[in-house]
């Protein structure tokens, strides 16, 4: 272990895939600058104030390593905690992360399980880099860390632990969703993943039917395993291991956002881009290029309304931004086109003189620009296949500060469970139903809107990323179960079958 740690006591260890940095090369001298996500500005002041280290790949290749490891080590103190790199090959980026990461997890994980390769040497990878994030992370902590392993790239990491010695208290938090036992099934290694879960003391799913997934999973692949529930919790007793499973889900840093929507700046931002769409409603859609996003769907929705609802024609444009993503994976690549193809073919459908109906932007935005877009859109047009949660919609809410906006939000996406009485929910497969939606929003008038979106704001301040983290330590730590409000069952419509979801 770790010398210079042995003073202190009960720090916050995070491991991830990445760190939360980016590293930049000009000629010889390579720095690094924070990298702008949510959970690193959650994490931030609590490794700050409790002391902590981040462990994850530097995203640089493994050439770079000793370099980066030099970096690291001398910058430890500026940024207020330690940053410790897990070298990387190419191989073990080619088969773990685009392989099993990508290729296997991401898409089972959305229930699209067509898009699943299963090669085994992307097995032994997965099992070969867990292996290497463990050995960093026991190099690195002291016995009373409290250890905080994030994401499907990781579900090993803990097991490994274990076998290595390791005794110190490990939390999960899934970002992505838990799915159903039918599924999960089709694993080849789905006994293999399962134990290695149950090598936690905590895990985190972001929804009440991620964690009922996993539970029924337990169920139904290890008989011995013997589970009970206990307030919001599930616990399962596994070879003298105790394993809780719980709800958290995800949110953002609300006033930051919001403080940033109301800036000079981004205020000139929207009035510019409104400006130059005039007399319309703005329709925002903002995705990373993923098949689990539902751009597709969402286009042929877009079109379906444009063609059943001529008074929208020049009245609503859709801004459809997606943001280059797995370029080098092909499904991918193929997406990109079947994107661009549609785009292509409505805007030369309705397109007139003054008006063309969707623009459409394929590179990643600046946090002005996005911010810019969020506070001016009247319509957020969110309907993923399948998603964690989608803090894009919380975003969206917390940047609306003229409460007019109106969140069209898909049934699938994890954040429902807190949105749903006030976002217009919609089954993305169902196009006529998208385009029914779009037409509601376009025409709801502005005390609705206001109503709506002012219960919407609240929920995602009060809930807010400082809250999730506060709430995930605290059932990391407490004896005391920590039940975590604000997660309803999703009902659905009256009109439509009842589908027995709950969310
Ligand atoms: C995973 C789960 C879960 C997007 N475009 C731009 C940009 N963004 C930022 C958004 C937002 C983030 O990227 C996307 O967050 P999501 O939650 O929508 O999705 P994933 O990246 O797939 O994340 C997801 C999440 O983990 C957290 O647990 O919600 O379900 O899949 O923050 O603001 N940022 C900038 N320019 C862009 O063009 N600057």
């Amino acid at each position: 272990m770790n010398d210079d740690a042995q003073s202190s006591h009960g720090r916050l260890i995070i491991v991830s895939n990445r760190l939360p940095v980016v590293f930049e090369r000009t000629g010889e001298e390579l720095t690094f600058r924070p990298g702008s996500g949510g959970l690193v500005t959650a994490l931030a002041p609590v490794l700050r104030d409790r002391g902590g280290i981040w462990i994850g790949w530097s995203g640089l290749p493994e050439s770079e390593q000793q370099a980066v490891d030099k970096l690291l080590s001398d910058s430890s103190v500026a940024s207020g905690y330690a940053l410790r790199a897990v070298p990387l090959t190419p191989r073990d980026l080619d088969d773990y992360y685009y392989g099993f990461a990508n290729e296997i997890l991401w898409p089972l994980f959305h229930d699209l399980q067509s898009h699943c390769n299963f090669d085994p040497s992307y097995w032994e990878a997965y099992r070969r880099v867990n292996h290497k994030f463990a050995l960093k992370t026991k190099e690195t902590i002291n016995e009373d860390d409290f250890i905080w392993i994030h994401d499907y790239h990781l579900m090993l990491t803990a097991a490994s632990l274990r076998e290595l010695d390791v005794r110190n208290p490990l939390g999960f938090f899934l970002h992505i969703p838990f799915p159903s036992p039918d599924i999960f099934i089709k694993l080849p290694w789905r006994f293999q993943v399962l134990h290695a879960l149950l090598s936690f003391d905590l895990v985190g799913f972001q929804t009440m039917r991620d964690k009922r997934n996993f539970v029924q999973c337990v169920r139904m692949l290890l008989p011995d395993v013997i589970v009970r529930s206990e307030g919001a919790f599930h616990i399962m007793r596994h070879e003298g291991n105790e394993v809780r499973a719980g709800v958290f889900p995800i949110s953002i840093d609300f006033g930051e956002f919001e403080r940033r929507a109301k800036s000079e700046e981004v205020a000139k931002s929207a009035w510019y881009l409104h400006e130059a769409l005039p007399d319309r409603q703005i329709i925002l859609g903002i995705d990373r290029l993923d098949y689990t996003k539902g751009i597709p769907y969402r286009l042929q929705a877009y079109r379906n309304a444009l063609r059943r609802y001529p008074a929208l024609r020049e009245k609503i444009t859709l801004v459809q931004v997606v943001v280059p993503s797995r370029a080098d994976i092909p499904k991918y690549h193929d997406l990109k086109t079947e994107i661009e193809r549609l785009v292509s073919e409505i805007n030369g459908e309705f397109t007139l003189s003054g008006w063309v109906p969707i623009h459409y932007i394929f590179r990643h935005l600046t946090r002005g620009e996005l911010l810019g877009y969020y506070r001016t859109a009247e319509i957020a047009l969110i309907t993923p296949v399948k998603d964690g949660m989608n803090l894009v919609a919380k975003e969206y809410i917390a940047c609306n500060i003229e409460n007019n906006g109106v969140l069209i939000l898909s049934e699938f996406a994890g954040a429902v469970a807190q949105l749903h009485r006030d976002a217009l929910l919609v089954n993305p497969y169902d196009i006529e139903a998208v385009a029914d939606a779009l037409h509601r929003a376009f025409m709801m008038d502005q005390d609705e809107r206001r109503e709506r979106m002012r219960r919407l704001r609240a929920v995602v301040k009060r809930y807010d990323i400082y809250r999730w983290v506060e709430a995930f330590l605290g059932a990391a730590v407490s004896r005391h179960l920590f039940d975590f409000p604000m997660i309803a069952e999703y009902i659905p419509p009256e009109d439509a079958p009842d589908l027995g979801v709950s969310i």
